[in-house]
């Protein structure tokens, strides 16, 4: 695969990304390959820290098959907006790279742990990266412009991804390159305004010109990404594609064939027209982002405890478990109930068609990942507030519940800081202790772990699959309530 034997030209590199995977190139790589101007935006992309995935595009050209798994078939697609590949670990390649005046978005796939936030979305200033890229930056950034910027990134090398990014936006703003957009494309609630919380306070802390130039010049995006693209065995996949198309390709990418992109914010320095491609600009994202991050991301977090405790490996061998099901429909009439005037039903019988898709494995070990921080996002709000309005909030006591089994069980990682053996009997203490990791208030709510723990036993109880207690809970349809 070339860029010459396939007859593309190179748009020029207008987006530097960080977090380069499968989803970014399932996701705003592609449609930046489909919008109407293509031609006039090339992305540079680098890798989270692992040198593999450069190594295998570079030769490439950066291009790559999309394989769209539909139910039924494969679908088959060249995608060649990104334009350079670098490992993520090359400091001085990305700070150069932002700092181009011709660069006018950087966006970010990091993960949601990947952040680095406090459980209050502060940055966490008791993480020892967190803690040694701030030292760092105050030595570099004070280094004053007669050093100039490439003896500022010669001596610095942050780990983490916000203090690379950092340091790459004051080099930008020595060289004068102009404004720029940052655009978050994790899974977070208000991932712009995390973001943009979250560098402010980072830069306060390490340079007072570096926070005031970018309150004046980064514009900071919040967006809503969704496409279902899993983990894939490679080689296998490279020889699939070889078999239908022809086509060498070391890097290919495996997705559903659904894709939705909501973006909120200003791009002061231009955008590809995403729009054309697909893509939503809306004023208030909220709603867009909730549903999503509560609904799917949070029914995968609670599938990936309970399936893999049932036996299941895949979303979608879980899906059609009636014990899960209950659970994560249970789970979405609390999200419903938080989410007025939206029209589930459609998105709920969706969900699950995407879910059921029997031709993507999508590994629940993998979604299991990062666990704690994705129950504090997905499930941990919606239980607050429904228990703020006075409900007994079932739906998250027992996604809660499913999740201290899992941990339990050892199918999910326990929260930092607790030994997974320790809370292996899910006796009060231990639930107790991981209802703290996930939430102070939620764990000092009685009335609430009382559900928890009656859930527990339900669930646990139904060591086969022929029993099915659920708390309080009928067998719902794929309407809202
Ligand atoms: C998943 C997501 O791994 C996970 O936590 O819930 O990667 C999910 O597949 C995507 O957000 C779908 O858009």
């Amino acid at each position: 695969m070339s860029r010459a034997a396939a007859h593309l030209p190179t748009p020029p590199e207008r987006i530097v990304h960080l977090g380069l995977g499968a989803f970014h190139r399932a996701h705003e790589a592609w449609y930046t390959a489909r919008a109407s101007d293509a031609d006039r935006w090339g992305i540079v992309a680098f890798t989270g820290r692992s040198r593999d995935l450069a190594e295998r595009l570079d030769p490439q050209d950066g291009l790559y098959t999309l394989v769209e798994r539909g139910a039924d078939a494969d679908r088959f697609e060249v995608v060649p907006s990104i334009v350079r590949v670098e490992a993520g670990d090359d400091v001085a390649a990305f700070v150069a790279a932002v700092a181009d005046p011709q660069i006018a978005i950087l966006t970010l796939t990091i993960t949601e742990a990947g952040y680095r936030l406090a459980a209050d979305g502060t940055p966490d200033l008791a993480d020892p990266d967190v803690a040694s890229d701030l030292e760092l930056l105050r030595v570099a950034l004070a280094a004053g412009p007669s050093d100039g910027s490439d003896a500022v990134t010669a001596n610095a090398a942050p780990v983490t991804a916000l203090g690379r990014i950092l340091l790459a936006l004051d080099a930008r703003r020595r060289a004068g390159a102009g404004p720029i957009a940052l655009v978050s494309c994790d899974n977070l609630p208000d991932n712009g305004g995390l973001l943009q919380r979250a560098v402010a306070d980072l830069a306060g802390r390490a340079s007072p010109d570096l926070a005031a130039w970018l309150a004046q010049s980064v514009s900071v995006v919040s967006t809503s990404v969704d496409r279902i693209t899993p983990a894939i065995d490679v080689d296998a996949e490279s020889a699939n594609v070889r078999e239908a198309t022809g086509w060498r390709d070391a890097a290919p990418v495996v997705t559903e064939p659904f894709a939705d992109w909501v973006l909120s914010g200003r791009f002061p320095a231009g955008r590809p027209d995403w729009e054309s491609a697909g893509a939503r600009f809306v004023d208030d994202l909220e709603p867009w982002e909730n549903r999503k991050l509560w609904m799917l991301n949070g029914a995968h977090t609670v599938l990936a405890a309970v399936g893999q405790t049932r036996g299941h490996a895949l979303v979608s061998s879980a899906i059609d478990d009636p014990v899960c099901i209950r659970i994560v429909e249970a789970l979405w009439d609390d999200d419903a109930r938080q989410l007025p005037g939206l029209d589930l039903a459609p998105y709920r019988a969706s969900l699950l068609e995407r879910f059921r898709n029997p031709r993507i494995e999508h590994r629940l070990a993998q979604i299991a990942q990062d666990s704690t921080t994705k129950v504090r996002l997905r499930i941990v709000p919606v239980a607050l507030d429904e228990r703020d309005a006075g409900r007994t909030a079932d739906g998250c006591a027992t996604a809660l519940a499913a999740w201290m089994l899992g941990v339990g069980r050892g199918v999910v990682p326990a929260p930092v800081g607790i030994d997974p053996t320790a809370v292996g009997s899910l006796d009060a203490s231990a639930r107790r202790a991981l209802l703290c990791a996930l939430d102070e208030r939620l764990a000092a709510d009685e009335l609430f772990a009382t559900r928890v723990a009656a859930a527990i036993s339900a669930l646990g109880a139904s060591g086969t699959p022929a029993s099915l207690p659920l708390l309080n809970h009928e067998t719902h349809g794929t309407s809202p309530t």
